[in-house]
C-alpha cells in the first residue's frame, strides 16, 4: 500500500508555483516497485518557463553584482545541507532513479561538496592586468557572469550533475533555469527546497518540472537565455548545439561515450576484474563514462574472462534500496527494450553471449535485466561501437598493446578510456596517447573526482570543461578594458 502523493509544482521566481489546474500530472514511478509513485508534479508548460527565464532575466545584473561573500555563504550553506541530510537524500534518489544506496551516498557526497567547491570559488575572482604596448595605456582583462544559463540535466544522476552545473554557474554571478530530466523530478525538486531556503533573492534560482518538447523547447530557443548547459544523448544533444548555434547562444554539452578498457598480460588480475565489472555494470552500465567495451591481449583473455564471467554471475539484481543489491533495475521499459535490442543485435552479428542480457522476471514488475558479457566480438558490430547505456559489456581480444591503443581509439566518441597493467610504460604511454577527455589507468572508466575537469572529446562532449575552476570558462565571459591614464 502506498499512500496518495501531493502534486509538486515547479519552483519560479523565489515560489512553488501554484498548481496550474490543467490536469497535466506527472508520476514518478520507482523503477525498483513500479507500483511506488515516489511523487506526483503539475507539468510545467511553455508559458511558465517564459515567466522563470523573465525572472531569471529581471535578477540578473544584481547578482552578478553580489557580493562574493553573500554568494560563499550561499552555496556553502546549500552543500551543508545535502550533506547533513545524505542519507534521506540517497534513498530518495535510489528510490526514484533505482541505482543501490551505496552509489547514491556517493552522488549526493558529490552534489554537496559540488556547492561547497563553488562556495570557495566565489571568493576567487580575479582578473589579471597587462602593459599595453601603447604608452600610458592600463589593460585589465576580467571574467563576467554570462547572463541567464539553462541547465538541462539527465535521468542517470538526478542530484550530482544538477549541482555540478547549477553550483558554478550562481557561483560567477549567473542565473539559472533548471530542467530536470522527467524520470527524476523529485532529487530536483529535493534540491530546488534547500535552494529556496538559502537566501538567494528571487528569480536567481528557478526549477521547471516538464517535457523536453516544451519546457527544454523553450529554454533552447529563448533569445533571452545566454548559455545552456546540457547533459543527455547525443541525438538531444545535437538539436540543442543546432538551435543554440542558430541564435549564437554558447553551449556546453556531455552526451555518450562506449568507453574502452584495456587489460595487458601483465595486468593484476584482481584489479583487471574489479575494473571492468565496477565500470559496465555499477549503476545497471548507465553511465556515460562506462566502460562497455573491455579489450585484453590474448595472454591473460582466458584467465581474465573465465573471473570475469564468475563474477558477473554473482552479481546480485534486485532491488535499488535492498542493501544486497548490486545492480539496480534498468531506468523504465524503454531503456530495457533498448538493452534487449542490443543483445539480440549482438546475437545476429555472431558475437557469443557468455552470460546474462536476459530479462529477470520479477513479481512486482520492476525492469530487472541481468549484466551481459559478450565475447568473440569484433571491432565492426554495432553491439561493440554504439552507446547502448545498459550492462552489456563486449571483450574484444587483441594481440598487444599497440592493437589494444589502435582498438580503444576506434570510436566516434572520446570521454574516458582504461587501461589496467602493472607496467610505468605502458600506463604511461597510453596516458599520452589515449584521445578521451579522461584516463584512467588501474581504475574503472567511470567515477570522478568533484574538483577536477570533467569531459571528452569528439561525439562525446562540446564546448569547454565542467567541473572545478575549468567550468569557469563556460559560465563567464572575458572582457578586456583599456585605460589611458
Ligand atoms: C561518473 O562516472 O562518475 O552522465 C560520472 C554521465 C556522466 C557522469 C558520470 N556525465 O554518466
Amino acid at each position: 500500500m502506498h499512500a496518495e502523493p501531493i502534486l509538486k509544482t515547479s519552483f519560479v521566481n523565489g515560489v512553488f508555483v501554484r498548481p496550474s489546474g490543467r490536469q497535466d500530472v506527472l508520476e514518478n514511478v520507482n523503477p525498483s516497485d513500479p507500483a511506488d509513485i515516489v511523487d506526483r508534479f503539475d507539468r510545467a508548460d511553455a508559458e511558465l518557463t517564459e515567466v522563470a527565464i523573465a525572472a531569471a532575466r529581471r535578477a540578473s545584473a544584481g547578482w552578478a553584482a553580489s557580493n562574493p561573500q553573500l554568494r560563499a555563504d550561499i552555496l556553502d550553506r546549500i552543500g551543508s545541507e545535502i550533506l547533513a541530510r545524505r542519507q534521506e537524500l540517497a534513498e530518495l534518489l535510489a528510490r526514484e532513479e533505482g541505482k543501490v544506496v551505496r552509489e547514491a551516498l556517493g552522488e549526493v557526497d558529490r552534489a554537496g561538496h559540488s556547492f561547497k567547491f563553488y562556495a570557495q570559488e566565489a571568493l576567487r575572482a580575479v582578473g589579471e592586468k597587462y602593459a599595453s604596448v601603447r604608452p600610458g595605456v592600463a589593460v585589465d582583462v576580467v571574467t563576467q557572469a554570462v547572463g541567464v544559463v539553462g541547465v538541462i540535466s539527465p535521468w542517470n544522476f538526478p542530484l550530482a550533475i544538477p549541482a555540478w552545473k547549477i553550483a558554478p554557474a550562481l557561483c560567477y554571478g549567473n542565473t539559472v533555469v533548471f530542467k530536470p530530466a522527467e524520470l527524476v523530478p523529485s532529487s530536483a525538486w529535493a534540491l530546488a527546497e534547500i535552494i529556496s531556503r538559502s537566501g538567494l533573492p528571487p528569480g536567481v534560482f528557478n526549477m521547471l518540472v516538464g517535457p523536453g518538447r516544451t519546457v527544454g523547447d523553450a529554454i533552447i530557443r529563448s533569445e533571452h537565455v545566454q548559455a545552456i548547459t546540457f547533459t543527455g544523448s547525443e541525438g538531444t544533444g545535437r538539436w540543442v548545439a543546432e538551435i543554440a548555434a542558430a541564435r549564437l547562444a554558447r553551449v556546453q554539452l556531455e552526451m555518450g561515450g562506449k568507453n574502452p578498457l584495456v587489460v595487458l598480460d601483465d595486468a593484476d588480475l584482481d584489479t583487471a576484474v574489479e575494473a571492468a565489472v565496477q565500470g559496465s555494470f555499477y549503476s545497471t552500465g548507465q553511465r556515460c563514462t562506462a566502460s562497455s567495451r573491455v579489450i585484453v591481449t590474448a595472454g591473460i583473455h582466458d584467465a581474465f574472462v573465465e573471473r570475469l564471467l564468475e563474477r558477473t554471475r554473482a552479481l546480485r539484481v534486485g532491488d535499488a534500496r535492498d542493501p544486497d543489491t548490486d545492480i539496480g533495475p534498468v531506468v523504465d521499459e524503454s531503456q530495457l527494450r533498448q538493452n534487449l535490442r542490443y543483445v539480440g543485435l549482438g546475437l545476429e552479428e555472431g558475437a557469443r553471449l557468455a552470460c546474462g542480457g536476459q530479462k529477470l522476471e520479477n513479481a512486482n514488475g520492476a525492469h530487472h535485466f541481468s549484466p551481459a558479457v559478450f565475447l568473440d566480438v569484433q571491432p565492426h558490430m554495432r553491439v561493440y561501437r554504439e552507446e547502448i547505456f545498459g550492462p552489456v559489456l563486449c571483450v574484444l581480444k587483441v594481440d598487444g598493446y599497440e592493437e589494444a591503443l589502435a582498438a580503444a581509439e576506434d570510436t566516434p566518441f572520446g570521454l574516458s578510456a582504461g587501461i589496467v597493467t602493472q607496467s610505468l610504460k605502458f600506463a604511461e604511454d597510453f596516458k599520452r596517447r589515449s584521445s578521451a577527455g579522461m584516463v584512467m589507468v588501474n581504475l574503472a572508466t567511470a567515477g570522478v573526482d568533484y574538483h577536477v575537469p570533467f569531459g571528452g572529446n569528439r561525439a562525446s562532449s562540446l564546448g569547454p570543461r565542467e567541473q572545478g575552476t575549468y567550468a569557469k570558462q563556460f559560465f563567464t565571459r572575458v572582457k578586456t578594458t583599456y585605460q589611458s591614464a
